[in-house]
Order: C-alpha cells, then sequence, then structure tokens
C-alpha cells in the first residue's frame, strides 16, 4: 500500500523525533530531570514508515518503554511529551505519567515489557466486534521475545482472527544482553506456528520501512488478522540515559546506516536544511511553552481526593 508522503515529509518526522529526544538527554545529563528515558535515536524509521500508515482517529497504537518516536509520529504532540517528561501539568498525562506512560487518544504505552501485547491483544478482539476496519499496532523489541505471553497472544490472535499488527523492532540488544546470547533461532519464524504471517526486514531506510509496513497494514485491515513484522535496526544510544556496554567502533558502523543520513540524499540539501531550522524553531518554542507550564504537584484538593 502506498501513502502519500514525500520524502521531505519523512525526513522532517523523523527529525523532530531525533531533536525532542536529544532535548531529553541534554535535560538529563545535566540534571534538569529526574527519573529515566529511552530513546530511539537510530530507530525513528520504523516508527515513521509504519504509523503513516495509521490513522489516529480510526486504529491504536501501543507502545512500550522506548515510545517517544511511536508518540510524536502517530499523535504528533511534541509540547505533551516534552511537558509530560519535564513533569509539568499540561503535559500528556498531566505530568504524571513521565516517559514510559503515555496515554492519549488512541495511544498507550507502559513500561513493563511484554504487558502490552495482551492488552493489544485484548483491543484488537473488541476493535473487531465493534468496528471491523481497524489496526492494533503494538510495538516491541527483540528483548521482549523471551515473555512468553507474546506466544499465547500470537496463538489467540490468530485463533479469533484478530486485526493485530506486532512490530518487532529488533535492534539485536536488550538493555546490555546481546540478541544472540538470549533469542534462539528466526525471529519472524516465531509466528509460523501459530499460522500468523510474517515478514523480516534489515533496513533503517524509512521508504524501505514503509512499502514493508504498507503491505502489513494492509494484510491486517482487509484481513482482520494478524501479522508478525520484524524490522531490524540499530539503537545509536544507550538503553536509557547512558547504560551502553557496547563497543564504540559497532557503534560507529551502525551510525553510519543513521536513517536521517539515509534519508537525506532524497531531498534537496537546501529543502533538508529549511526542515531542520523550521524544526528547531519549533522545539525552542515547545520548550520555552513547557517550561512555563507548572509542576505537576501531589494535589490534595479537588476531585478524587481523599475525604
Ligand atoms: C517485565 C520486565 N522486565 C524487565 C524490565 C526492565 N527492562 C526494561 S527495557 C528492557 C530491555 C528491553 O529490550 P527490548 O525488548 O529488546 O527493547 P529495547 O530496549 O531494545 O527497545 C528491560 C530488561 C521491564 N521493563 N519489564
Amino acid at each position: 500500500m502506498t501513502v502519500d508522503v514525500t520524502p521531505a515529509e519523512l525526513y522532517r518526522r523523523m527529525y523532530r523525533i531525533r531533536l525532542l529526544e536529544e532535548r531529553l538527554l541534554d535535560l538529563f545529563a545535566t540534571g534538569a530531570l529526574v527519573g529515566t528515558t529511552h530513546t530511539c535515536i537510530g530507530q525513528e524509521a520504523n516508527a515513521v514508515g509504519v504509523i503513516a500508515h495509521l490513522d489516529p482517529e480510526r486504529d491504536i497504537v501501543v507502545s512500550n518503554h522506548r515510545c517517544h518516536g511511536h508518540y510524536i509520529a502517530f499523535q504528533d504532540d511534541i509540547f505533551g511529551l516534552l511537558a509530560e517528561v519535564m513533569g509539568r501539568v499540561d503535559g500528556v498525562c498531566s505530568g504524571k505519567g513521565g516517559s514510559q506512560h503515555l496515554c492519549s487518544g488512541n495511544f498507550y504505552t507502559n513500561g513493563v515489557q511484554g504487558s502490552i501485547v495482551p492488552l493489544a491483544t485484548g483491543m484488537a478482539m473488541a476493535e473487531k466486534r465493534t468496528h471491523g476496519d481497524t489496526v492494533v499496532c503494538v510495538f516491541i523489541g527483540d528483548g521482549t521475545l523471551g515473555q512468553g505471553v507474546v506466544y499465547e497472544c500470537l496463538n489467540m490472535a490468530s485463533l479469533w482472527r484478530l486485526p493485530l499488527l506486532v512490530v518487532c523492532e529488533d535492534n539485536r540488544i536488550a538493555q546490555t544482553t546481546p540478541r544472540a546470547l538470549a533469542i534462539a533461532g528466526d525471529v519472524a519464524a516465531r509466528a509460523t506456528p501459530f499460522g500468523v504471517e510474517s515478514a523480516a526486514y534489515a533496513t533503517t531506510d524509512v521508504l524501505e520501512v514503509l512499502d514493508a509496513a504498507g503491505a502489513a497494514v494492509e494484510y491486517v485491515r482487509r484481513e482482520q488478522a494478524p501479522y508478525f513484522l520484524v524490522l531490524e535496526t540499530h539503537r545509536l544510544r544507550a538503553h536509557s540515559k547512558s547504560d551502553d556496554t557496547r563497543d564504540p567502533v559497532e557503534i560507529a558502523a551502525m551510525a553510519a546506516e543513521d536513517p536521517l543520513l539515509v534519508l537525506a540524499p532524497h531531498l534537496p540539501d537546501a529543502e533538508r536544511r529549511e526542515i531542520e531550522a523550521e524544526a528547531e524553531a519549533e522545539l525552542a518554542e515547545v520548550a520555552a511553552a513547557a517550561e512555563r507550564s507548572p509542576v505537576a504537584g501531589r494535589s490534595v484538593t479537588g476531585a478524587g481526593a481523599p475525604s
């Protein structure tokens, strides 16, 4: 399936995610933020390429601890996310959810590995019964393939033909555990015994992800049946803020396939620079507005307060 989205627009979408996450890392590094965060720097092509095919009014996205890119690609809400991570009342969850717990419209996430797959499966069941043309897309990492509930869900989704797209973003590492030490056999083939269609791609080219995801989303929507899409990618930064045990030489090799670098030749330099300048100006404005938003506190008055 093709969607009408130009390389320039894809670049803009990825660049805005990149800028925001770099800003978050800076804020954590200077001690301005507390708690934790997981960036998708290097993996933006997946969020943008898959979600370009989803409709925020009709479809549902369920994400994980590494959720910022998915959220921005689906909800286009840089301010809500930044204010949320800054713990401000105008954040998407009123500053109480933080980086891993974003809930807005048809977007849901939480940081408990694997837990999101049964949530998405249940939503897919409900949607199939009520609408019949929805796609519920859940993003997991390769490290989450060790959670048995993922396979229970593939079984149920196949049996009941649920419109569930499971996207496995395979960055070949789970926090500090390399995939090779934890995952036996073929990742995409894990869906086969359940009768679930699957495909795997190793690419950071958003144009290729767009094509692959288009076919997957079209299948799920048309057939109202599950699909398992594996996208091999590169996590270019630490697992969270500074915990990276990988060899810098390995990371540098992966950085040569940074999705922004891969897409850049598809648009004129001047247009690319204009997109970057606009995104930087937007982030400066949004950051200032988030800074003005009051810090979320523990309110003891109002609805829901203990009496
Ligand atoms: C049930 C559970 N166990 C452990 C953790 C701690 N934890 C958070 S992320 C992570 C690794 C996840 O790896 P993967 O699924 O490959 O996603 P990635 O971080 O690579 O995007 C772990 C162990 C958790 N959040 N939930």
